[in-house]
């Protein structure tokens, strides 16, 4: 009796996280100012990162080859989920001075 009790909180947690990896963060990104903040960050595989535009002009994320928001109007976000290791290295492609990377290891 007391080993199935045991058991159950484990069964429980794996059908509550699902196929999602343990280890997965929300990570937020804010857009202020023209400035991506914090504009250097390291991740773990399967973290996702949210960027939030608070500025009152639009702005976009831009990934080449890896990922590129639509264009994100005043308190819009964008979300990726890094599913490989790298250096993502991104910036607005309507302000390309602003830039910002994201390290996944
Ligand atoms: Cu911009």
């Amino acid at each position: 009796m007391q080993s199935v009790l045991r058991g159950v909180p484990f069964a429980a947690a794996v059908l509550l996280l699902g196929a999602t990896p343990l280890r997965a963060e929300a990570i937020k990104v804010t857009i202020d100012n023209f400035t991506f903040a914090p504009a250097e960050l390291t991740v773990k595989v399967g973290d996702t990162v949210t960027w939030t535009n608070h500025d009152d002009i639009p702005h976009t994320v831009v990934s080449a080859g890896k990922f590129r928001s639509k264009a994100l109007d005043s308190d819009d976000s964008f979300s990726f989920t890094f599913t490989a290791s790298g250096d993502y290295k991104y910036f607005c492609s309507l302000h390309p001075h602003m830039t910002g990377v994201v390290k996944v290891e």
